[in-house]
């Protein structure tokens, strides 16, 4: 069956109302595959999300459902009354049989959000306003779900952001190196095992239990916030797929990493990547201006090592997965994984030598 026929079976799957008359796909993300189509309702128009849940990342692909249902519904309780209200959280649109994911001929979930428009996203920040905004919508996303217990959330990818399993799974792919690709990363890998302790300082202080466990979306990268087209601030956190309990220093950190550098993730020229200052102040200020209510000091003081952990961790996820022959991130050529780890690398590069600047 051709693509837009099977795709067009799928969303007969959930009861959209109208007639199809678009679908294409977004290719932004490393994990889902995603597709935004357009219906005619009523003579109008209205956009959905449709997603491949990637059932390899996510096994369990029903609790990844619950949790977002969960987390939507309390979010969405926060922002009644609010300006923009039905744009502030993503909004599952359940199959016909009432769950909120459909399974395809093969066995995928599939699922549909309502689409958020009059949005802006970015694969990262060009001037301090965006900077602040987006510190700002990670801050009031925490803040919107403090009070939420994070136990009631099921641990959809166990240890996600602990560095001594990532170092692990790093050392097993060079144990096994199927395409014989050690040889390129010598330099890398010397980096990485060299700093390994301080790279892992935050992860440690939260496997042992020196910071509090709350609700952590553990992918807040910049091009998971959507930004108002009308004000430019942060309206809706979306790919909330990894929330989890975790500490919120694994969101500052991803916030960081993404936010304050100076070139994409995968940009050839590492020459390009550095950290920015500037950014770095603006981020932490729109996040602190939201967030610093329910802050304890210890998480306040994490700010700064958050953004060096997680850009670390990013380094030897991309690494390991460069090693195993590029099976859990979606690549658009071979090296795109090793593009990635050198720009990460880059970045803690350029953060050490800032590091008495900010
Ligand atoms: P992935 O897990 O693969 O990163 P995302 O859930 O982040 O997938 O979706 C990929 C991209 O699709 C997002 O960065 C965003 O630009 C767009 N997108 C996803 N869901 C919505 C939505 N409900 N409204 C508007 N845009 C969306
Ligand atoms: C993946 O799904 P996406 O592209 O937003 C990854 C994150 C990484 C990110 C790096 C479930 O996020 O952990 O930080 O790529 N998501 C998962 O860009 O592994
Ligand atoms: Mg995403």
């Amino acid at each position: 069956m051709k693509t837009e026929d099977k795709l067009r079976k799928i969303l007969s799957l959930f009861p959209i109302p109208g007639e199809l008359k678009e679908i294409k796909a977004n290719n932004q993300g490393h994990i889902n595959s995603t597709f935004i189509s357009i219906f005619i309702e009523n003579g109008k128009e209205k956009r959905y999300t449709h997603q491949m849940i990637n059932s390899t990342v996510f096994p369990h692909p029903d609790q990844v459902m619950s949790n977002i249902l969960n987390v939507t519904e309390h979010i969405r309780k926060k922002v009644k009354g609010l300006e923009d209200e039905e744009r502030r959280t993503l909004r599952v649109v359940p199959a016909d049989t009432g769950l909120p994911f459909a399974l395809d001929d093969d066995g995928m979930y599939w699922r549909t959000y309502t689409f958020i428009d009059g949005v802006r996203s970015f694969d990262r920040v060009s001037n301090e306003d965006t900077a602040y905004n987006l510190g700002q919508g990670i801050g009031t996303f925490q803040c919107q779900l403090s009070d939420f217990d994070s136990s009631r959330l099921y641990t959809v990818i166990p240890h996600f952001h602990d560095m001594r399993l990532r170092f692990q799974q790093l050392r097993e792919a060079l144990a096994n190196d199927p395409l014989k690709r050690e040889g390129n990363i010598r330099k890398e890998l010397e980096f990485l095992f060299e700093n390994e302790k301080r790279l892992s300082l935050i992860s440690d202080s939260y496997y042992k239990g020196l910071l509090p466990s709350r609700v952590t979306h553990n992918d807040t990268k910049i091009n998971n916030v959507l930004f108002s087209e009308k004000t430019g601030k942060a309206l809706a956190v979306i790919d909330l797929d990894t929330i989890m309990p975790g500490t919120v220093l694994f969101d500052t950190g991803d916030m960081i990493r993404t936010a304050c550098s100076t070139a994409d993730e995968d940009e050839r020229n590492t020459d390009l990547m550095e950290f920015s200052i500037h950014y770095y102040k603006a981020l932490k200020e729109g996040y602190l201006d939201a967030a610093h209510s329910f802050l304890t000091d210890d998480e306040k003081d994490g700010i700064k090592e958050s953004g060096r952990s997680i850009t670390a961790i990013m380094a030897v996820r991309f690494l390991t997965d460069y090693l195993n022959g590029d099976i859990y991130y979606k690549i658009s050529y071979p090296e795109h994984n090793l593009v990635r780890a050198k720009t990460q690398l880059k970045l803690i590069e350029s953060m050490d030598r800032q590091w008495q600047d900010f």
